[in-house]
């Protein structure tokens, strides 16, 4: 069984992960997890808190001389901020006076968390409802990138609309495109895609001037976010029981990024108005179909369209897996909203600001692929099992020799 929990107060000392049930066998290094939480560090529209942090996690357990072991992975990230929090977040009791968050601000888990944890400082709630938990989700996410990878399954995520901005791609994307060094002072094409992730260049450029409009207002803005997973193979999940439904586990997983307020799989919502012919993808004739060097099929069953986002009755097709999340509005605004005071719930003019994001969607779009890849990797690790990697790579080669037409 595959699982992962996350610990951790965004001013706190640090955030703590462990990832339980990767097999044995697995290459995996403190590096490869440093690439993601590198690049959920970067993007436009981040504020003060990410010129401070170098997000790295230390493996402290599960990986020994570079390989898991199949024992429970467990990482650990430091806040480089902590030194600046020591007395608001002290741990033991403290003497030391500080400022109570009081000014429920609309939209964040404020208000619902003060209420239901009886609470007297909105901080107490807010330390965990920040996105700075998505940090340890990512960590988690690289782990469970490395093994799909051994399968051949490769994750990407990018911004499809942000502040408004709609992005317009055909054909593949080049994702390498979108690592380039977001920029700083020098502003070129590759490096404004980078920065909101985009792989549209015109609306990359529009997506910053609305970013840049929104921190003039005081302002917060939106968007939607889009993964896609190719390499899985048909068959993941299962129709037989609502809670097996992988599209039930990837839409949950994805939800519950911070923000997410939406989510759609393949030609989405936009289907509710056609005509089925016009949205169900055909299967190709076997003709058309490809078979690898070693004679089993690359994708039995492929389809002319993928209107369904690679998924079929709870289960994937084998087309390329395609999901989006819509992220709403951070809820810190500089222009706060007019809200009410905790103490007495009479109308305070502006709910509490501190240090935030513009936006975070180019972010989302990796936290994204964290939990697309942790649904996968625990589809795969049920549908397969295998304590060690070997081992499940025979289960997966073996159960595809048999997925072709039955009088194969
Ligand atoms: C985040 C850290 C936070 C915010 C952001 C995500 O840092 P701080 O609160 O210290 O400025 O930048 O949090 C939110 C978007 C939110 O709504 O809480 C991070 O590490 O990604």
């Amino acid at each position: 069984m595959f699982r992962f929990l996350t610990a951790g107060e965004s001013h706190g000392p640090g955030l703590t992960t462990i990832v339980e049930g990767i097999p044995a066998g697995l290459y995996l290094s403190e590096e490869y997890i440093a690439r993601d939480l590198a690049r959920r560090q970067v993007g436009y529209g981040r504020g003060g808190r990410m010129q401070i942090e170098r997000d790295y996690a230390v493996i402290r357990s599960g990986v020994r001389h570079g390989l898991t072991m199949g024992s429970p992975i467990s990482l650990l990230i430091d806040n480089r901020d902590w030194p600046n929090w020591t007395d608001t977040m002290s741990i033991e009791p403290s003497d030391v006076p500080f400022d109570k968050v009081t000014k429920l601000r609309p939209g964040h888990a404020d208000t619902p968390g003060i209420a239901k944890y009886m609470q007297d400082d909105a901080r107490n709630i807010l330390e965990r409802s920040s996105a700075r938990e998505s940090t340890a989700r990512v960590a988690a996410g690289a782990v469970a990138r490395r093994f799909l990878e051994e399968f051949g399954v490769e994750v990407h995520g990018h911004v499809v609309v942000l502040g408004g901005v709609h992005a317009r791609t055909q054909g593949p994307i080049d994702w390498a495109a979108l690592e380039e060094p977001p920029y700083h002072a020098e502003r070129t094409e590759g490096s404004r895609m980078a920065a909101v992730r985009s792989a549209d260049p015109e609306a990359a450029v529009r997506m910053i001037e609305a970013i840049d409009a929104a921190r003039t207002a005081g302002d917060s803005v939106g968007g939607v976010v889009e993964v896609v997973a190719t390499g899985s193979p048909i068959g993941l999940g299962t129709h037989t029981q609502w809670d097996r439904k992988i599209t039930t586990r990837m839409a949950a997983a994805v939800m519950s990024m911070n923000a997410v307020k939406g989510v759609e799989f393949g030609a989405g919502f936009a289907q509710g108005d056609l005509r089925g012919s016009q949205i169900h993808d055909v299967v190709k004739p076997i003709e058309e179909w490809e078979r690898l060097p070693d004679g089993t099929w690359k994708q039995p069953w492929p389809r002319r369209t993928n209107n369904s986002g690679g998924f079929e009755g709870g289960m994937t097709t084998g087309e390329p897996i395609v999901v989006r999340a819509m992220v709403k509005p951070i809820a810190t605004l500089l222009n706060g909203l007019p809200t009410v005071e905790l103490s007495t719930g009479e109308a305070v003019a502006r709910a509490h600001f501190e240090r935030s994001d513009i936006t975070f969607v180019p972010t989302c779009a990796v936290i994204g692929e964290a939990m697309v890849c942790m649904v996968l990797a625990e589809a795969v690790l049920e549908k397969f099992g295998g304590d060690h990697v070997e081992e499940t790579k025979r289960n997966w080669k073996a159960y595809m020799a048999t997925t072709g037409p039955r009088r194969e």
